[in-house]
């Protein structure tokens, strides 16, 4: 790695910031303060899911490390008549579903969910990422184990029911002229400020950055079978902009598209910005949001700030977890 990279992840690494024992990272930049202050933006009860769908379409159907959701019924409308085959279904005898199908007329669909904690709109927990055996805040990498990660993990983020507060479009692709960023460009520091400076709007200690470059519509015009070239091609943040998102005491940036950052190697290097937000400052990292109405809403009353609310599953040991963002202007 670079000497470059490695005087900026000195200069960005947050660990004993918030103490030895910290998990929360950057999402200690947000307060009751700040929290109090986002939940006047919602001023016209206008609500945005950020959420892609969760199903098999996913993009990540062929990642080298995951699949699409898979999603399966467990009892629906065609078990109408299966009363005797149906068994317990919580509790004692009396708890038997097969009964309660032949002497009542309650019915139930009832279904399960299949999937890597990352195959649709998520966030990173800071453990997904590190490097020279060592997570966030000094955490050995020995402490994610096959019972899951003991420290670092989306449990702690989850309990801290803290990823709420102040959103911040920055509309990269708009900013442009275009629908969406050009295939694998790498956006720096300089054009975020340029955008910021372009809409009108600051960035305040405890902002939740969303970075629109248009990516996730494109994945329809490539298809499910090229996946793979949908995420390799998408542009994203250069791992310059770790100093600005530090700088900005930002508390945590999502985008639309794979990775935040661009997902194939530039400058040697694998997934830098990653090593640098999720190991050495603390900072999650959101993939796969659909900011396209959001983003259209913004472009067209001129106000970019938002409340934010996304709160992960408390999913014990998780390096991630699905989320169904909410923004609300
Ligand atoms: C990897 O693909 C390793 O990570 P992410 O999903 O965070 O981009």
């Amino acid at each position: 790695m670079s000497d470059d990279w490695r005087r900026l992840a000195e200069r960005v690494r947050n660990w004993g910031r918030w103490g030895d024992d910290d998990q929360l990272g950057t999402l200690n930049h947000i307060t009751g303060d700040t929290l109090a202050r986002a939940a006047t933006l919602a001023r016209r009860g206008k609500t945005f899911s950020l959420a892609i769908p969760l199903n098999g379409d996913s993009p990540m159907g062929a990642h080298g490390l995951r699949r699409a959701p898979v999603h399966l019924m467990a009892i629906d409308g065609g078990d109408e008549n299966l009363g005797q085959r149906l068994g317990n279904w919580g509790g004692g005898r009396e708890g038997e579903i097969g009964p309660v199908y032949e002497t009542t007329p309650f019915r139930v669909n009832d279904d399960w969910i299949i999937m890597a904690l990352q195959s649709s709109t998520q966030w990173d927990a800071l453990c997904h990422a590190y490097y020279d055996n060592l997570m966030y805040n000094n955490v050995p990498a020995s402490m994610s184990t096959s019972f899951g990660v003991m420290r670092d993990g989306i449990d702690a983020v989850a309990e801290a029911a803290q990823v709420a507060g102040r959103g911040v479009l920055l509309d990269i692709a708009r900013h442009r002229g275009v629908d969406a960023v050009e295939a694998g460009a790498v956006i720096q520091p300089e054009e975020l400020d340029d955008v910021v400076a372009a809409q009108g709007v600051e960035i305040r200690q405890g902002d939740i950055v969303l970075i629109r470059t248009g990516w996730w519509p494109k994945y329809a015009e490539y298809g499910l079978d090229h996946g793979p070239a949908w995420q390799a091609d998408g542009p994203g943040l250069g791992w310059r902009t770790a100093g600005w998102l530090f700088d900005h005491d930002v508390a945590a940036v999502a985008a639309d598209n794979v990775a935040v950052e661009p997902a194939v190697p530039r400058e040697g290097i694998v997934l830098p910005l990653h090593m640098l937000a999720l190991r050495d400052m603390g900072l999650m990292l959101g993939e796969l949001w659909d900011l396209e109405a959001l983003g259209a809403d913004c472009a067209e009353d001129k106000i970019y700030e938002f409340f934010l609310t996304a709160p992960p599953l408390n999913v014990t040991g998780g390096t991630g977890s699905p989320v169904n963002p909410i923004a609300i202007k």
